[in-house]
């Protein structure tokens, strides 16, 4: 990076089933500093992200609520709307799963999935209440993992193996709505034969970039066999299986034939919305301003045969996602490959697992409820840790790193030099430019600046811009422009002309990662337009 061909930057979509908490935040934090990132660096980028309406982790929340599903997920959906900014994770376009932009796009490549021979149905056996008279898709039933033995969810070995678990696959299964034991029946649903993509996958590990989880933990289940994928479930909320509305068969007691309710997994259209999302932003700014299919599509722009340049910024507990399922279904129907998925390790709260339940997390409305700026919790979340690294949330250590280096380092060099200069110079220091030595100071912090984003670490943006502010507080300790100002006035204005360049490309570079407070260091320099508009040029200019 960067590139010549359109970026877009996607964030996990949030299940719209309750509250935000700052272990989400750490990935939207890190997917909006990258986003951002890139824009400094020069590429046209889209950041797109929507909220996921679909599915059972929605159904089955809405149901202890007493509401619709569509009534619950519309809440939550327009809560997160309006939480993201407040933190500046600042999406160019935030959608949903459940709008008609997500249910045609979603409807058309499934469509193309089958068009091209790679759908198939299958009888299976799935989990069913008896007593409910109700079949028990996904976190409608619990039991233990078959391959890891640990506690799991109807689809996912959440607790153990982290493992995707395909219907049927759970043992012991119990409905999570009665309790009662569920059996299993035979049902026909339709399966995406993900398996004829292996060969296509292990290459695509290894050109994939961003960080090491993603590609390690898919080899090993690659190596292990890759199953087909169920694509169907037995449910009314979500977006209908294109195929139109399938006949069961008859029952067993010989009922007559009744159709049903087949809607797509909740992992076919979640993705999707990824896309969906992306041409809602062409849709509303322009295909000129940014061509979602130029991005998406292979071969449909001349200029970018290829597609765009794809970056996934997700939970470490969904990688299996997208680096099997999703890469398979792009790869299926023609369109861009992933360039990178950058996954999060967990945040942990006083060595302990975030709990909804017991009420053991940070919420994102209670740190700014308590009149935190946004900025240094950014700051903080996209530098505690190396991106895929589990780390701990402290309120100390969140302290200690605000007070050393947002005060004592970044804060302190800017407070310095612009106060001296404010004070000696009515126009601001004058000079043609940057001493060589000051000058070849910011190319470095530019080339690590680029470094970091080509390496897909948020965390090295942060050290980039605070060893250029502790290079700058040691500059202006050492040229002491305070003594030189009556005796050596055109040496002193040479040494603060200096420190206003440095803090310029602080300014530049710090945007990612402090958007607010770089565009009010902006304006106190008294920059035209705005530092979301700059690159990293104008940080070299001085
Ligand atoms: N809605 C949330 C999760 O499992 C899920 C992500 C979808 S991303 C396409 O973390
Ligand atoms: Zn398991």
């Amino acid at each position: 990076f960067p590139t010549d061909d359109p970026a877009v930057v996607t964030c996990g979509l949030p299940y719209a089933n309750g509250d935000l908490h700052i272990g989400h935040l750490r990935t939207y934090v890190g997917g909006d500093v990258y986003s951002r990132a890139l824009e400094r660096l020069g590429q046209e980028t889209a950041f797109v992200s929507g909220s996921d309406m679909h599915g059972t982790p929605v159904a089955v929340n809405a149901e202890q609520a007493g509401v619709s599903p569509e009534e619950f997920a519309l809440d939550w959906h327009e809560q997160y709307a309006e939480t993201f900014p407040e933190f500046n994770v600042d999406f160019d376009n935030y959608g949903h799963t459940h709008d008609e932009t997500n249910t045609e796009v979603t409807q058309q490549l499934v469509r193309d999935l089958d068009e091209g021979g790679h759908l198939y149905e299958k009888e299976i056996m799935v989990a069913y209440d008896p007593v409910d008279d109700q079949f028990l898709p996904d976190r409608y039933v619990e039991g233990t993992c078959p391959y890891c033995g640990a506690h799991a969810r109807g689809d996912e070995c959440d607790e153990g193996c982290q493992r995707h678990l395909e219907p049927g696959e759970i043992e012991d299964p119990e409905s999570t709505i009665t309790g009662n034991p569920a059996e299993y029946r035979e049902r026909t649903h339709q399966f995406f034969a993900v398996s004829e993509f292996a060969d296509y996958l292990t290459e695509f590990l290894d050109r994939l970039e961003g960080t090491s989880n993603a590609r390690n933990q898919p080899r090993e289940w690659i190596e292990q066999g890759l199953q087909d994928w169920c694509i169907t479930r037995d449910m009314d909320w979500g977006i209908d299986f294109p195929g139109g509305e399938a006949t069961e068969s008859p029952r067993e007691g010989g009922e007559a034939a009744d159709s049903r309710d087949l809607v797509l997994y909740v992992w076919v259209d979640a993705p999707i919305e990824y896309i969906s999302s992306t041409k809602q932003y062409s849709e509303r700014v322009g295909a000129d301003a940014f061509d979602w299919e130029a991005a998406w599509k292979e071969g449909a722009s001349d200029e970018h045969p290829e597609g765009g340049e794809i970056v996934h910024v997700i939970g470490r507990d969904i990688i299996q996602h997208h680096t099997i399922f999703w890469p398979a279904m792009l790869e299926a129907t023609d369109h861009a490959e992933p360039r990178a998925v950058m996954a999060s390790g967990f945040v942990t709260l006083g060595g302990k697992g975030f709990s909804t339940s017991r009420d053991r997390a940070v919420w994102a409305d209670e740190y700014l409820d308590e009149g935190f700026h946004p900025d240094p919790l950014r700051y903080y979340l996209a530098t505690n840790g190396g991106f895929q690294q589990d780390v701990d949330f402290s309120w100390e250590k969140f302290a200690e790193r605000v007070n050393t280096e947002l005060v004592g380092t970044v804060g302190n060099f800017l407070y310095r030099s612009l106060l001296f200069a404010h004070r000696n110079y009515e126009d601001g220091p004058d000079a043609d430019a940057p001493s060589d030595e000051v000058a070849a100071r910011i190319d470095e912090a530019v080339e690590e600046f680029a470094a970091a984003v080509n390496g897909y670490s948020v965390r090295a943006l942060g050290d980039a811009v605070t060893d250029l502010a502790r290079y700058g507080n040691e500059y202006i300790q050492r040229n002491e422009p305070w003594k030189l100002v009556d005796e050596e006035p055109a040496e002193a204005e040479r040494v603060i002309y200096d420190c206003v360049a440095l803090a310029k490309a602080i300014a530049v570079c710090f945007e990612p990662l402090a958007p607010e407070k770089s565009e009010r260091l902006w304006d106190q320099l008294g920059e035209p337009g705005s530092v979301h508009d700059a690159t990293v040029e104008a940080a070299r200019e001085g």
